[in-house]
């Protein structure tokens, strides 16, 4: 990213007071970057903006478009070839692992029998499951099996497997921290010398968290607009680095707008609308339209608000990145 926004700074300099660049001036300008330094004063606007300026666009990912290439996928590659039989969502304006500017969001698919192997890894990753049953995942010794609407954690430096003992695919959006170590390469990782870490089957584990006490408290919740901030055993957020929230909107009825300094990476549970973004790059808001298990991301600072259009309430889950960012001490919201 900072090659990008190199090249764009120095083109946005040519647009400016600084176009009348002399000869004498143009060659004190290459020069500068011969001894691999440059001029404040040609990108100072765009380092220091007046409001947050996000490359990343708002983007959605129909899981109607996104299942029939998971499958072919399945064809192409088995889970214990790929190591992790993942489509990454890309943000269309950044490259992998940016499916926000700190949230890396992909589709994984196991299918039958099939073995992701035993690694560990420094980067952190949650997930949500999306469809099919008998698909489990060992975290550090721990095997739980993923039911629809479960989050379920690895922590970071935790040995963990997936595989799937029943008989139909298993799919699951991850979510992980990946943008943070292009920022601090410090991401370590290991391969477990066997297909599996030993594990035992848990049925209550700290890593894991069922949809239905979520769904219980946004439905037993007053008023047509509900959101649950997913929080450990101990009332913490998920991770140092990213956290989850689910949320009700009522049938027929619009979220508030809400907008903070932070991106987040939505994912429909059950019903139709869409949400109203304004991301700070964007001039007019946009209107993404959503059906049950579309993924959609949205830009840090963006405003923000969802209209269910079912006559049913529509439930979301959304991976957020708030614990870092309030971790910083970057937390604002309008
Ligand atoms: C990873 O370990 C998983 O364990 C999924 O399922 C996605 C993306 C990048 C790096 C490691 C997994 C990943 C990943």
């Amino acid at each position: 990213m900072a090659t990008e926004t190199a090249t764009t700074t120095t083109t946005a300099a040519k647009a400016t007071s600084f176009d009348q660049e002399t000869p004498k001036a143009a060659a004190f300008y290459s020069g500068l970057r011969e001894k691999n330094a440059g001029p404040l004063w040609t990108v100072l606007d765009k380092l220091v903006p007046p409001k947050p300026n996000p490359e990343s666009v708002p983007n959605i990912w129909r899981y109607s478009e996104m299942r029939p290439s998971l499958m072919e996928a399945g064809k192409l590659v088995t889970a214990e070839e790929a190591e992790r039989r993942v489509l990454m969502l890309v943000n269309p304006t950044l490259e992998a692992p940016y499916t926000t500017e700190s949230i890396y969001a992909g589709l994984q698919l196991i299918l039958p029998n099939e073995t992701a192997p035993a690694h560990r890894h420094v980067a952190f990753a949650l997930r949500f499951i999306i469809e099919g049953s008998g698909g489990f995942t060992a975290v550090e010794g721990e095997k739980m099996m993923m039911e629809r609407g479960d989050v379920i954690l690895t922590p970071s430096w935790t040995w963990h497997d997936h595989g799937n003992e029943g008989n139909s695919p298993v799919i699951w959006l991850d979510g992980l921290d990946l943008p943070l170590f292009r920022f601090l390469p410090l991401n370590f990782a290991d391969q477990y010398p066997e297909k599996r870490y030993p594990s035992t089957l848990s049925t209550n584990s700290k890593s894991q968290f069922p949809w239905a006490p979520v769904e219980k408290r946004l439905k037993g919740a007053e008023g047509p607009y509900a959101v649950y901030h997913y929080v450990t055993d101990d009332g913490k957020a998920l991770s140092a680095t990213l956290g989850a929230q689910a949320e009700r909107v009522a049938a027929g009825t619009t979220s508030p707008t809400v907008q903070e300094t932070g991106s987040f990476v939505y994912h429909v549970v059950e019903g139709e609308g869409y949400s109203t973004i304004l991301s700070p790059g964007d001039k007019s808001p946009k209107d993404i339209r959503w059906t049950g298990k579309d993924t959609f991301a949205i830009p840090a600072w963006s405003q923000i608000s969802h209209t269910a259009t079912s006559n049913t309430d529509v439930f979301l889950f959304a991976i957020n990145d708030r614990p870092m960012v309030t971790a910083l001490g970057l937390r604002r919201q309008a």
